[in-house]
């Protein structure tokens, strides 16, 4: 059985997650009306990720005797000045997921709920692949620079990194 408190943090995340899939849906919409089809089909399928990643937590509250609550979000972003930018957001917007995943191992610990520190592993070792992703992404277009035929190729590219993950799903 969850504490009111840890069910309370758990609710809080789910918003996070909830965000972090609208947030990622917005940009496969800038995305893809600028005509660059393999970062939009990328920036969907994170955006489906993240949904799931919200799911996992909804499911696991209400499974330990929680009650996981959908709440209002935050409006996104819906314009960037360039892929780099976009990137740039991607990426600093998982380096706070992990802080918030990380201050949910923090208070699974303080109460010795070892059943949700468990649980939280998994996002742990997500939070890993995510970040370093995110960082190839923009070691590569700062490669390309301001090149068209760069982007032209890496708009390609990336369609190849779409949906890989070590991790197993939810
Ligand atoms: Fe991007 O891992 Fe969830 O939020």
């Amino acid at each position: 059985m969850l504490s009111e408190s840890m069910a309370n943090a758990l609710n809080k995340q789910i918003k996070v997650e909830a965000e972090s899939s609208q947030i990622y849906l917005a940009m496969a919409s800038w995305a893809e009306v600028q005509g660059l089809e393999g970062i939009a089909e990328f920036m969907y399928a994170q955006s489906d990720e993240e949904r799931q990643h919200m799911l996992k937590f909804f499911k696991y509250i209400n499974e330990r005797g929680g009650h996981s609550v959908v709440s209002e979000l935050t409006k996104p972003a819906t314009k960037f000045g360039s892929v780099k930018e976009m990137f740039e957001t991607l990426f600093k917007h998982e380096v706070y997921v992990s802080q918030t995943i990380n201050e949910l191992v923090h208070i699974a610990l303080q109460e010795k709920d070892y059943a949700t520190h468990n649980f939280l592993q998994w996002y742990v070792a997500e939070q890993i692949e995510e970040e370093a992703q995110a960082r190839t992404i923009l070691d590569k277009i700062n490669l390309i620079g301001d090149a068209k035929s760069g982007l032209y190729m890496f708009d390609n590219d990336i369609k190849r990194l779409t949906v890989v993950s070590s991790v197993s799903p939810a």
